[in-house]
C-alpha cells in the first residue's frame, strides 16, 4: 500500500505541497466562513434531479474515507441552478470527521466546527468525466453538509444503512455493496425536497480538499446542519488507514480565504 496523503505526521497537510504544488494555492479549501463577511444574495433556484431514485450503492474505505458511489451506468442524479452554470453529474459522496465531536468539518463557520462534514462530489457534465473535469476551473461542484451530535444521542434512522456497513470496510481498499437501495433525495433533505433548507446555503470558489488540491471546486455549503448520534459519528473513526491504524480524522485544516468573497443565498 502507497500512503500518497495523510492528515498527520510526515504525510500531513503540512507536507502535501511537497507533492501537489496547487496545495499551497491562493484559492485553496477548507476555509473559515465568518458570517459577518458573507455577501447576501438571491441566486437562482438550485436544482436537483433524480434525487427520488432509490439507488444500489457501494461503499469503500479508499484510506482517506469512507466513499459511496453508483453504478456507472447510472448517471440520473444531476444538479443545476444556484451558483452553477450548466449541469453537474452526481460522482461520489464522502464524509470528514474528527477525533471527538468537536471538530472534523473542514469549512467553518464562525470558526465553529461540526463533528463531521459531508460532501457529494460532481463534475460537469460536459466535460464527461472526473478526470477530465479536474483540469477546469468549473469542472466540480461539491456540496457540503455538516453534522452535529444529536444532544438527546437519538441515532438518525436515515444513516444506519451506511452506518452498519461501516465495520464491513475496516481494511483500506475494502468494498461492499449496501444491503438497501438508497435513497438520496431522503438522506440529503429530510425535510423532502424542494424546500428552503436546501437553498439556504453559503458559496464559494475553491479546491479539492485533498491533494492535488486543484482549485475547480464551486462549494455549496448547506446552512442548516444534519444530525447524527454520537455513536453514529465515532462508528466512522473505526475504519483504518493506510498502516492499519483507525482513521480517527480526515480533515484538511483551513486554509486563507486571500481576495475570496463568500455568498450566502436568501432562501
Ligand atoms: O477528499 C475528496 C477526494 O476523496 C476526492 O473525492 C476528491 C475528488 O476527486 O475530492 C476530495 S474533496 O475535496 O471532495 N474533499
Ligand atoms: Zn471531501
Amino acid at each position: 500500500e502507497h500512503v500518497n496523503f495523510g492528515y498527520s505526521g510526515s504525510h500531513g497537510p503540512d507536507h502535501w505541497a511537497e507533492n501537489y504544488d496547487t496545495c499551497v494555492g491562493k484559492h485553496q479549501s477548507p476555509i473559515n466562513i465568518q458570517e459577518h463577511d458573507v455577501r447576501d444574495i438571491n441566486l437562482p433556484l438550485l436544482i436537483f434531479s433524480g434525487l427520488d431514485t432509490p439507488r444500489k450503492f457501494f461503499l469503500i474505505n479508499n484510506g482517506h474515507t469512507a466513499l459511496l458511489y453508483s453504478s456507472k451506468d447510472n448517471k440520473q442524479f444531476y444538479m443545476s441552478g444556484g451558483p452553477l452554470n450548466g449541469i453537474y453529474v452526481f460522482e461520489q459522496l464522502h464524509f470528514h470527521w474528527g477525533e471527538n465531536d468537536r471538530e472534523g468539518s473542514e469549512d467553518l463557520i464562525n470558526n465553529h466546527s461540526f463533528a463531521m462534514e459531508l460532501h457529494a462530489v460532481f463534475y460537469k457534465d460536459k466535460y464527461g468525466s472526473m478526470n477530465d473535469a479536474i483540469h477546469n476551473p468549473d469542472g466540480l461542484a461539491v456540496i457540503a453538509f455538516f453534522f452535529e451530535a444529536e444532544v438527546n444521542d437519538r441515532a438518525n434512522p436515515l444513516f444506519d444503512t451506511i452506518v452498519e456497513a461501516l465495520p464491513k470496510i475496516e481494511k483500506v481498499g475494502t468494498e461492499i455493496q449496501l444491503s438497501e437501495n438508497m435513497h438520496l433525495g431522503h438522506l440529503l433533505n429530510p425535510a423532502g425536497p424542494p424546500s428552503d433548507r436546501m437553498q439556504n446555503y453559503f458559496t464559494y470558489n475553491g479546491s479539492l480538499t485533498t491533494p492535488p488540491c486543484s482549485e475547480v471546486v464551486t462549494w455549496i455549503d448547506f446552512k442548516y446542519p444534519l444530525y447524527l448520534s454520537h455513536l453514529q459519528i465515532a462508528a466512522f473513526r473505526n475504519i483504518r488507514g493506510f498502516e492499519g491504524h483507525k482513521l480517527t480524522h480526515n480533515f484538511r485544516p483551513v486554509q486563507p480565504l486571500s481576495d475570496r468573497r463568500v455568498l450566502h443565498n436568501l432562501p
